[in-house]
């Protein structure tokens, strides 16, 4: 039995397109700036989201945590969403590598921050205070429904941050889903921010990989956060290779993910008990009310014998999450196998 795994599009295994990529890729030593592929990913990069420059890191994690050491120093404080991958999945890595206090403002459930309480948590100058440098935001938002945010929405944040010199970073791990369940540009979704990564190894089916873009300055300095954490690769190349094929064939299908996602909830709606989220891109959560009288791991391990995975998550919410590996067949398998559990 194929096993249908929808606990998260990280899962993606790359396509023979990107393995005989990375058979083939010539490479360098990426610390001396050799690798041929790493510079012309971390080129594509930052051309294709209108960035003066892009440097290719290991991780989403990491790129975010290099983004944050470069913006802020030891004891400044960045404005996070309370619902951000940044303060809740990444082992508080800005607190305890970088001296950097998060600062938690709510995040609304379309994953925005108000602006009023990103002013509001904006520190006066004041000896008791850490100095404010830097507003996070996450696009698109994976605790909040995997919901894109607006070029306008980021364009009022990155002013308001402006206009009280702070910068601001975009945790864009799925920007182009936004950019696709959008109906934009990439571009138009980062242009005011100062910082953005992005995520080769979800969606995009790459791998590995992350890339980081920014101007050039913020970029020289992110080369030398990333050296620090570990993050110098030297023959990435290999790596790079399937991001690059990444780029130039995964961004423009992510639409049929998000149409798969749409007909999943659709499908999910119609079974009594299931509570299905507002869908608009690859994730969806959903829970089960207590009528139907299934603990949420008797679900889990009823879809596992079914071959299905997906991921019981806090407060009895499930995710699931479509990706490039994921068919029409497959979604129908899936209902079949909860109405059986839930029966
Ligand atoms: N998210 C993973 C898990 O860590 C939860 C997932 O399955 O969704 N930003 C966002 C918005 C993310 O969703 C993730 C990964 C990251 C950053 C970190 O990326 P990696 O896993 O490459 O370090």
């Amino acid at each position: 039995m194929r096993v249908i795994d929808l606990r998260s599009d990280t899962v993606t295994h790359p396509t023979p397109e990107m393995r005989e990529a990375m058979y083939r890729a010539e490479v360098g030593d990426d610390v001396f700036r050799e690798d041929p592929t790493v510079n012309r990913l971390e080129e594509m990069a930052a051309e294709r989201l209108g960035r003066e420059a892009g440097l290719f890191v290991a991780s989403g994690t990491m790129g975010n945590l290099v983004a944050l050491l470069t913006h802020c120093g030891r004891g400044d404080e960045a404005i996070v969403g309370d619902r951000s991958h940044t303060f809740l999945f990444e082992q508080g890595g800005m607190a305890a590598l970088g001296g950097i206090t998060p600062r938690p403002v709510p995040n609304q459930p379309d994953g925005t921050l108000r602006l009023t309480d990103i002013e509001e948590a904006i520190r006066e100058d004041n000896v008791h205070f850490p100095r404010t440098r830097l507003v996070c935001l996450e696009n698109t938002h994976n605790m909040c429904n995997g919901t894109p945010l607006t070029p306008e929405y980021t364009a009022q944040v990155a002013r308001l941050a402006h206009a009280r010199g702070l910068r601001v970073h975009l945790d864009g791990a799925r920007i182009f889903n936004a950019a696709a369940a959008l109906g934009v540009d990439v571009r138009e979704l980062v242009q005011e921010v100062d910082s953005v990564m992005f995520c080769l190894s979800k969606g995009l089916c790459a791998p590995v990989g992350s890339l980081l873009c920014g101007d050039t300055d913020f970029i020289a300095g992110a080369r030398r956060a990333r050296k620090v954490v570990g993050g110098g690769m030297r023959q990435a190349g290999v790596l790079a290779a399937a991001g690059i094929v990444a780029l130039e064939r995964m961004t423009d299908r992510l639409a049929e993910d998000h149409a798969r996602a749409r007909r999943l909830a659709e499908g999910l709606a119609q079974i009594s008990g299931v509570e299905v989220a507002p869908v608009s891109t690859n994730i969806l959560y959903f829970s089960i009310t207590d009528e139907v009288g299934r603990t949420p791991e008797e679900l889990v391990d009823g879809l596992m014998e079914r071959g299905v995975l997906l991921l019981g998550r806090e407060n009895g919410r499930f995710r699931a999450v479509t990706h490039y590996w994921i068919t029409d067949e497959d979604i129908d398998r899936v209902l079949r196998a909860m109405e059986e559990v839930l029966a």
